[in-house]
């Protein structure tokens, strides 16, 4: 009860009706309606870089239907302990010196230990050291955990609503909605920007892409960084066989994620791999201004970063963010 009133239901700046009528537009009104509010809230054509670490990889407890690491499916993933903090932060020199700005540490946990929220603590310190922003995604965390790492300097934490209110009973069990919204809460009183997104192409509806980027939008405060993802269909995994979405209707979501967060990083996240470069290029042009550069997500490919650079190329992009 004290946790509603500390933080008051959505403020509705957007309605459902709202977000349907986007979504309804014909496809070159809304793409031009996101372009132009892209234009007024960023640098034309420019894309913000990050790199992408796991770790600690698979055996997580949680049934997330589309998840290749979680000990629910057998998708044949070796499962890594926690990397030591000197590995770590091997990578993330590496990363810098490629040219990545910000450091993304994820764990396939429901939530993190004391000794393992620790070390992690710890690698927030060096990696931040080596003048990076930095970002993890550890699944659920308490008050005093997020307090924790924002001491350390952590600058954004990764939790996804992933899909609607309705349709997430449908793809993890093991946890609420809710207790999605209490995490993200705890990392927004501690200080921590917020990086919260979905994916798409779960065989959810359009009705649930909706209430995704209407609960999204209608935050106490928007997210900072939205991640759009595509789903990886992962063999093994119970979404190995979900029905294709429309890439038009992926290229939608971009742009209605655009309208109603303008002043949001919207990430062109997992499912780059598949797509082609003239899909990527509508969902840059409807206003995805982020993407994850290196060949492999957390346990999936990434396009390989000879093939992203040539596409920033042709395309005239920028990475100065
Ligand atoms: N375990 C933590 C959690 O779930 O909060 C952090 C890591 S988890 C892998 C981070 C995000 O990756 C998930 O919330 C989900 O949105 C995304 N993800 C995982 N598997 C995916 C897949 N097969 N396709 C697309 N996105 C995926
Ligand atoms: C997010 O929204 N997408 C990234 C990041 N946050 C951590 C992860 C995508 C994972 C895709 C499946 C995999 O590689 O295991
Ligand atoms: Fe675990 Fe995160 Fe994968 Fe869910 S998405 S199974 S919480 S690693």
């Amino acid at each position: 009860m004290q946790e509603a009133q500390k933080h008051p239901p959505p403020a509705d700046r957007w309605s459902h009706e709202d977000v349907a009528a986007l979504y309804a537009l014909p496809f070159s009104e809304l793409l031009h309606r996101a372009h132009e509010v892209h234009r007024a809230h960023f640098p034309a054509g420019d894309v913000q870089i990050s790199t992408l670490l796991s770790i600690k990889t698979g055996a997580c407890p949680e049934d997330c239907a589309y998840c290749p690491q979680s000990v629910h499916f057998d998708t044949g993933l070796d499962a890594e302990r926690l990397m030591p903090v000197d590995a770590v932060v091997e990578k993330a020199r590496a990363a810098r010196d490629a040219g990545a700005k910000r450091f993304c540490m994820g764990a396939a946990y429901r939530s993190p230990r004391p000794a393992q929220l620790e070390a992690i603590c710890e690698m927030v310190r060096e990696v931040r050291a080596l003048g990076l922003e930095t970002c993890a995604t550890l699944g659920m965390l308490e008050p005093d955990q997020a307090e924790a790492l924002a001491d350390a300097g952590l600058d954004y934490y990764n939790h996804n609503l992933d899909t609607s209110e309705a349709y997430y009973r449908e793809i993890i069990t093991t946890r609420t909605y809710d207790d999605r919204l209490r995490t993200l809460a705890a990392v927004r009183d501690a200080g921590l920007a917020v990086c919260c997104g979905g994916i798409v192409g779960m065989g959810e509806q359009r009705e649930d892409r909706i209430e995704l980027l209407r609960t999204l939008a209608n935050l106490p405060t928007p997210p900072e960084s939205v991640p759009v993802n595509h789903l990886v269909a992962v063999p093994g995994t119970a979404l190995a066989d979900a029905p294709p979405l429309d890439p038009l209707e992926f290229v939608r979501t971009i742009g209605v994620a655009r309208i109603v967060m303008p002043a949001s990083r919207v990430r062109l996240s997992a499912g780059r791999e598949s797509m082609s470069d003239e899909l990527q290029a509508l969902c840059f042009h409807a206003g995805a201004n982020s993407i994850f550069c290196g060949e492999q997500l957390l346990t999936t490919a990434n396009p390989a970063t000879a093939h992203d650079r040539a596409l920033f190329e042709r395309l005239g992009l920028t990475t100065a963010a």
